[in-house]
């Protein structure tokens, strides 16, 4: 099949799950071509079935904001006119979803379109009054829309009261990059021998709770010698910063910043935590389990369908710092349940979130829009 693919190319999830299918799909002979403003950042390598169509919006002095939605809707009709293309797999419902719906408009009813909704385009943007109707719009007129977790297709019938499938297709994650790596030469640069390290990573902003992480290691490290390594950047920084300051943990906090590549630093952790008030499903979970590395999290949103309560990590109401913190530290104390949890989570990710069965699941929905069934 000849497939666009847009999604933000920046770091988060919906970009990383977007590029990845993207070279995925490339591996099993499809065409595939990137239409998105920038590069994506996890792209890497040439490969011949891959190619990329940057989007520039027009900056003409009378607009007050640049016109990229439509810049983007062009560049997907001229693409999918230019390269047959027979279907548009858009990441994101804004304005992703209504470019695409709008480029379909201007090709003909040949050119499909796949939306997948990832989380806060529907759990935080759906509830805006200015942008509630037009993903309502995008999701309606999609051919198809797939959602990440059961959790999120529930929520956007809820919220949209929309009576069309929405398919359930988890995320996935490459079992070549994420798997247990020996990389014992660098925790040494960052812990003592007798030291556990925790890890949460991610963009820092309020949805997160990036605060309570720092409340849980608090407690944590009172009890088991251990440090911190925090991952990403984010509005909620500064706070955190600050707050590591206040309760004097300063020498035991590695802040690393952004990082292109996570796969070494997850193998370097011993828990990961993910505290999230809101979590459509929580990537960096699925990572941190390929690695052999549970997680403590909150219950939120696709969570629960990750991460095994009990078996694979463990989970509490989002705010409960004082359960998820006794967790961290059960886990962390008995060695044996903690190799049953290690093991437990590589097993999950290959019988559950492996990148062939969700290919092939994606590979389903394109086969039957394109049918027209
Ligand atoms: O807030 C983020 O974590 C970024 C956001 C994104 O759009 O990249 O992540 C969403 O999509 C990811 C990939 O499907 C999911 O793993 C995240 O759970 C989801 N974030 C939220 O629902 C808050």
């Amino acid at each position: 099949m000849r497939i666009g693919i847009t999604c933000y190319p920046t770091h988060g999830g919906s970009g990383v799950v977007a590029t990845e299918l993207g070279k995925l799909l490339a591996e099993r002979g499809h065409e595939i071509h990137f239409i998105t403003y920038d590069m994506p950042f996890r792209l890497g390598r040439f490969h011949q079935n891959i190619r990329y169509h940057g989007v520039e919006a027009n900056r003409y002095a009378v607009f007050k904001y640049p016109p990229y939605d439509l810049a983007l809707a062009s560049r997907m009709a001229q693409v999918a006119k230019a390269h047959q293309l027979d279907l548009l797999h858009v990441h994101y419902a804004v304005p992703h979803a209504i470019a695409a719906v709008l480029a379909k408009q201007m090709i003909g009813d040949q050119l499909k379109v796949v939306t997948t909704l990832h989380g806060t385009d529907i759990t935080v943007l759906g509830e805006d009054p200015s942008l509630r109707d037009v993903i309502c719009f995008g999701i309606q007129k999609s051919d198809a829309v797939t959602a990440v977790s059961e959790s999120l297709a529930k929520q956007t019938r809820d919220l949209f009261c929309v009576d069309r499938h929405i398919e359930r297709i988890y995320n996935f994650v490459d079992t070549r990059v994420y798997y247990p790596r020996d990389v014992s030469y660098l925790r040494s640069k960052y812990i003592d021998p007798d030291e556990k390290l925790l890890l949460h990573i991610s963009n820092f902003r309020p949805v997160k709770r990036p605060e309570d992480v720092i409340a849980i290691f608090a407690r944590v490290q009172e009890k088991i010698p251990c440090r911190l390594l925090l991952v990403g950047e984010g509005p909620e920084m500064p706070k955190i910063i600050e707050r590591v300051e206040e309760l004097g943990l300063t020498s035991k906090v590695i802040f690393l910043g952004k990082q292109d590549e996570v796969s070494q630093l997850i193998s370097l952790a011993d828990l990961l935590l993910l505290p999230s008030e809101k979590e459509s499903f929580g990537l960096v979970a699925l990572e941190a389990m390929a690695c052999g590395v549970p997680a403590i999290s909150s219950n939120a949103g696709g969570l629960p369908e990750v991460i095994e309560h009990g078996r694979t990590g463990f989970l509490s109401e989002a705010g409960d710092v004082e359960g998820m913190a006794q967790y961290a530290i059960c886990l962390l104390q008995d060695d044996s349940l903690y190799q049953a949890f290690a093991q437990a989570g590589i097993e999950r990710v290959k019988t559950t979130f492996s990148g062939e069965q969700i290919a092939a699941q994606y590979e389903a929905v394109y086969d039957r829009v394109i049918r027209n069934k």
